[in-house]
């Protein structure tokens, strides 16, 4: 079972959230990213996921997304990728068993009819849903802060079941993501952290690997497959 983060997309030129020229730079994460915000101000939280969409025009996987694209081609069915990413860039790649568990930035909801589907451009006040054609109540498909991540009968199910749980470019710190080392070593996995740098929550894990994403996760896939 693999975990990614915001670190796992750097290489690819996507802004991590908490490094110094972070995805929250200049806003307060109250006012975009909770959802307390999306009643208090709809547009503005539409607005920062509208520049987020036109902000990775152009973006591609890097090698580190690419080799776990092969780890998956080799393990098949047994293999699991949760990420907390919303970019597309593991589909991209040709990720296939994946779990987004903060939602997806292609993806639009609708707080009147309930409805969630693949969306690209501007979200603006007077653009209709596509399902129901309210005006009003579209709002980004993501898992903000106060709400309840994505799937998660199957990240549990998943985390208590593998045997290898290896978390990739994530700083640790939100949860219930930075609490599943604790629950899959708990269940018998070994689990190894990759980051650039030391984390909150390094000291859960059993092995560490400290380096970019797109060298360190090439070398640690290949040793997996033996290779
Ligand atoms: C590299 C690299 C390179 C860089 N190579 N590495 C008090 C205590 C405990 C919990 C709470 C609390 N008060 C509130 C809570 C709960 C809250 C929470 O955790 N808050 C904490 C901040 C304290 N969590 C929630 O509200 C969640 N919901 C919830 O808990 O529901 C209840 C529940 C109960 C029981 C079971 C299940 C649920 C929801 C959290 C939603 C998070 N949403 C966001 C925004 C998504 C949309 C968007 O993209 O804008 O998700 S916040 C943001 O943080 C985003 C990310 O997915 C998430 C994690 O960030 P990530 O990926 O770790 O990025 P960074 O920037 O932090 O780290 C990057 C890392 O990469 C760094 O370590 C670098 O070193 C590394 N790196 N370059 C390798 N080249």
């Amino acid at each position: 079972m693999v975990l990614t983060g915001a670190g796992i997309s750097a290489e690819s030129g996507i802004p991590t959230f908490r490094g110094p020229d972070g995805l929250w730079h200049g806003r307060r994460v109250e006012d975009v990213a909770t959802a307390e915000a999306v009643y208090r101000d709809r547009w503005g939280v539409n607005e920062f996921f509208n520049e987020r969409r036109n902000g990775i025009e152009g973006v591609k996987p890097n090698a580190a997304h690419e080799a776990l694209v092969k780890l998956e081609s080799k393990i098949g069915n047994n293999f699991i990728l949760v990420t907390q990413n919303i970019d597309p860039l593991h589909e991209m790649a040709g990720s296939k068993n994946l779990i987004h568990m903060h939602g997806e930035l292609f993806s639009i909801q609708c707080d009147n009819c309930n409805s969630t589907y693949f969306f690209q451009g501007d979200v603006k006040k007077e653009t209709p849903c596509e399902k129901c054609g309210k005006t009003g109540s579209l709002r980004p498909d993501v898992v903000l802060f106060g709400e309840m991540p994505k799937m998660m009968d199957e990240i549990l199910y998943a985390l208590s079941n593998c045997d290898l749980f290896v978390a990739i470019g994530t700083s640790g710190v939100v949860y219930p993501a930075a609490g599943f080392v604790d629950v899959a070593g708990r269940y018998g996995a070994h689990t190894i952290e990759v980051n650039a740098a030391d984390t909150e929550r390094s000291y859960s894990f059993a092995e560490r690997i400290t380096g970019p994403a797109s060298i360190t996760v090439t070398e640690l896939v290949d040793k997996i497959i033996g290779e």
